[in-house]
């Protein structure tokens, strides 16, 4: 049993947290830059530790910093989540070297789904569909081109080190290979300091995907259904919902089943995320997230679980409080992004919030660490709250939304606020119409036209 444990992030990810561990009578270490000296994480939190500068590689992404804090306050564990040190398998083994627990999958869990060419043979073997592609790595551009006969144009060239989208060319012909082909292992090269990419069958117009998993680290697992997270802009997910417009129960207790005894066989520990591809009725594996998203609270709404005392009670060796026939799912939820961004070009737009007001009722959750008064740090990302949204069922969720967002408030700073007004009135958006493509056809032609 953890008497305190350390959080170690910031803004509404890190309020997340605290809230979680308090009503399990845990005592909570909060940490901080010098910018967030006034944050709300920090004045949640029963005790705090400055841990440096401004920029975050020498404060929330330290590690000697993080940590001594640990040391100099007690704390047991360490809740990392999500970004900044979340998916750090060296921090992780050194977390566990110090005598402290890492609430979150081992490091092992995390290097492999970290390596996205050992993750997706992983997957395979386990059972899980994958998109059709190069065994492995793929060295020269003659294998290249031998693959791209083989599996068929368009294909798409991934970085091995990648994820999110970084790294990534599509050859929509032969004749596109040797471009595509070279640029991506040199942007790969550039950004992670490793050149390997693999190939893919490219897939036009597929929805995103991703089933919420859960292990207990002892073989046990569950998942708790998808979220559909199409709506994305550069690779930022702007609304996410749950269960998603286009799945059926079949569907979802199919792939949901392969996904829950994948990472019961590796003995997978805590919250991780299985991302796919969705076209023409199939699931095509990508990628495996091993941390709690920011996403996750449109699946709590539907399960009426906490997510994150979940992570800290497995992490403290204790079963899940659930199995499989328990998580019934109870309508649905829609989470939208509100960002400290101008648009249409989305342009950070940090400053003193003058004015904030969070929308109430039933059904609606906001998180959020902003309060009046508050000066957003230009030195993180723009997230600055999350507005999600619970009715009986979509259409329900929909007007809630509508109505939840004329009750916010946030004066001072641009949101993208206005942008869920105007998406909400589309009939694509009503229908639940959409894949990845969707929103920046609609950006490019209702907002820069
Ligand atoms: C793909 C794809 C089409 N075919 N793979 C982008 C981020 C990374 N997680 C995987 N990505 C994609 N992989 C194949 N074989 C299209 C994308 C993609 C995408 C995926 C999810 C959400 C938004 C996206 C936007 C553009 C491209």
């Amino acid at each position: 049993m953890f008497d305190k444990i350390l959080v170690a992030n910031r803004g509404e990810i890190a309020l997340r947290v605290i809230r979680a561990a308090r009503e399990m009578g845990i005592q909570t270490v909060a940490v901080h830059s010098t910018a967030d000296a006034d944050a709300m994480h920090v004045r949640m939190a029963d005790e705090s530790v400055c841990i440096g500068p401004p920029p975050s590689t020498e404060s929330y992404l330290s590690i000697p910093a993080i940590i001594a804090a640990c040391e100099v306050t007690g704390a047991q564990a360490i809740h990392p989540g999500y970004g900044f040190l979340s998916e750090n398998a060296n921090f992780v083994q050194i977390v566990e070297d110090h005598d402290l627990t890492f609430i979150g999958p081992t490091a092992e869990h995390i290097r492999v789904m970290g390596d996205k060419i050992t993750a997706k043979d992983t997957m395979k073997a386990l059972g899980v569909p994958c998109v059709p592609g190069s065994d492995g790595g793929v060295p020269t551009l003659d294998e290249a081109r031998r693959l791209g006969e083989e599996i068929g144009y368009p294909v798409i060239i991934k970085a091995t080190a990648g994820g999110g989208g970084r790294g990534m060319k599509v050859a929509e012909t032969a004749a596109d290979m040797e471009k595509a082909f070279m640029t991506a292992r040199s942007e790969s090269k550039a950004a992670f300091g490793n050149d390997e990419v693999y190939i893919e069958k490219y897939l036009q117009k597929p929805r995103h995907i991703e089933i919420q998993v859960f292990g207990d680290g002892k073989g046990r697992a569950v998942h708790l259904g998808e979220r559909d997270c199409s709506l994305q802009r550069r690779h930022q997910k702007v609304l996410e919902e749950a269960p998603g417009p286009c799945i059926t129960e079949e569907e979802r207790a199919r792939i949901g089943k392969t996904c829950a005894d994948a990472v019961a066989a590796i003995n997978y520990t805590g919250a991780g995320t299985i991302e796919f591809l969705y076209e023409d009725g199939e699931f095509y594996f990508i990628e495996m997230n091993t941390r709690l998203q920011v996403e996750h609270p449109v699946t709590e709404a539907i399960f009426g679980v906490d997510l994150v005392q979940e992570q800290i009670r497995v992490a403290e060796g204790h079963p899940m409080s659930f199995m499989q026939e328990d998580l019934v799912i109870n309508g649905h939820a829609i989470e939208v992004r509100i960002n400290a961004e101008k648009l249409p070009d989305f342009a950070p737009r940090p400053g003193r919030i003058t004015q904030f007001h969070a929308p109430g009722g039933l059904g609606v959750r906001i998180d959020s660490a902003l309060y009046d008064g508050y000066t957003i740090p230009p030195y993180y990302d723009s997230l600055i709250g999350k507005l999600i949204v619970h009715g009986r069922d979509r259409n329900a969720a929909l007007t809630r939304l509508n109505r939840a967002l004329g009750e916010l408030i946030v004066d001072g700073v641009d949101t993208t606020v206005p942008l869920f007004h105007a998406l909400l009135q589309e009939p694509d958006i009503q229908s639940g119409n959409y894949n990845i493509h969707w929103l920046e056809k609609w950006l490019a032609t209702n907002l820069q036209g």
